[in-house]
């Protein structure tokens, strides 16, 4: 049987989480206490990260969009990819937007609400110190958060962009509010890739700690609705993708703001980690972060660390609009504007993959 190695408080556990409950695959969630830390995650990874699944064939798989496409290989059934190309380029896009930039607004109120941060305390302590009391689970998941509480400023959560990312964050919701009254998921009655993409913060985190779901019931409870669809995949809704690849206008705002919003931060990663090869032309493996940059919400302007991983995700998108003929490029020209296209379309000089659960020049 599968064993999915994660924690309820961990985004990209509940992504993975939520792709396996749809799918039906059978498997055993096992906690990532320090010991499993010790004597799974890091040997059989080489890193500390969660998710991790390991096969009934005993391979290890970090990274939920590797794990997830794995997956798409053994369980082909009700693919969570559509067949046609606009609705296949908004999906993957939306991965991206939900895996590398919804992280900012998950974090922001995770760490910068009280009772939502004393929440995400007691649960990290439960799972450093499954056995502890109440006392020592949450002295432990103090020391546990740290590192997470502490990564906001690099991320470029400050008390300087709180507004503006609050101000995105509930326009968002306005936005899938209005989708969601509409359709059970993001491109009919199915969920894509892009779909379990949005999951992660909007479960884990903007769902799950108590004052940000308190916030999504008031504010927006259609993507309640599927937030809690997502979760808790009914066997009797399976059915299929919108027909005649057509993207719903509800979802154009959306797809604009991830434009809007992260593109020029993905088009500038990618500008810095061409000056970082030219800088270091014999290091293979790129670091976690390769300098920093100014992103832009709106008329507010803050620092962050330029983070490389995200082009990893953003190739997804990339590569596959690059693979396009002739006439699918032209049936996507219809829902994309001609800017949204030519930032899809822009170089990526710096190829990278991952290797061994590391970040490579590719
Ligand atoms: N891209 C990875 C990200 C995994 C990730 O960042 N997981 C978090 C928990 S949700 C983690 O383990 N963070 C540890 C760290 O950042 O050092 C994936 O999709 O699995």
């Amino acid at each position: 049987m599968y064993q999915l190695i994660g924690a309820p408080v961990s985004l990209y556990t509940g992504k993975v989480r939520s792709y396996l409950d749809f799918k039906g695959i059978a498997y055993r969630e096992q906690l990532a206490t320090p010991q499993v830390f010790r004597e799974v995650i890091i040997p059989r990874t080489g890193v500390r990260y969660i998710p991790v699944l390991i096969t009934p064939q005993d391979q290890a798989i970090q990274d939920s969009t590797e794990i997830i496409d794995h997956l798409e290989q053994q369980f082909p059934q009700l693919s969570i990819y559509p067949g046609g190309p606009r609705q296949r380029l908004a999906a993957l896009l939306l991965e991206v937007y939900g895996d590398e930039w919804l992280v900012n607004p998950a974090m922001l109120y995770r760490w910068g609400i009280d009772e939502n941060r004393r929440f995400a305390i007691a649960e990290f302590g439960s799972v450093r110190l499954p056995e502890g009391s109440a006392e020592e689970q949450y002295a432990a998941g103090l020391e546990a958060s740290g590192p997470f509480a502490g990564a906001l400023p690099r991320l470029g959560i400050t008390e300087h962009s709180r507004s503006a990312i609050e101000h995105s964050y509930l326009t968002l919701l306005d936005e899938l509010n209005k989708h969601f009254a509409e359709h059970a998921f993001l491109l009919g009655e199915r969920p894509c890739i892009g779909d379990f993409g949005l999951i992660g913060p909007l479960y884990a985190h903007l769902y799950r700690d108590p004052a940000s779901g308190r916030l999504m019931q008031e504010r927006a409870p259609h993507v309640v609705r599927w937030v809690e669809w997502m979760i808790n995949p009914d066997s009797n809704r399976q059915g299929d993708f919108l027909p005649d690849d057509q993207v719903p206008a509800s979802l154009l705002p959306v797809l604009q703001r991830m434009f809007d919003e992260q593109v020029p931060v993905l088009l500038e990663t990618a500008r810095q980690l061409q000056q970082w090869v030219a800088a270091n032309p014999d290091t293979n493996e790129i670091p976690r972060a390769i300098g920093s940059l100014r992103y832009r919400l709106g008329d507010m302007q803050e620092e962050r660390l330029s983070l490389p991983f995200n082009l990893w995700m953003w190739q997804r998108p990339h590569d596959f609009f690059a693979g396009l003929d002739d006439q699918d490029r032209a049936a996507v020209a219809e829902l994309f504007s001609a800017e949204q296209i030519t930032a899809l379309t822009a170089p990526l000089p710096v190829r990278v993959q991952r290797q061994h659960n590391r970040l490579v020049r590719g």
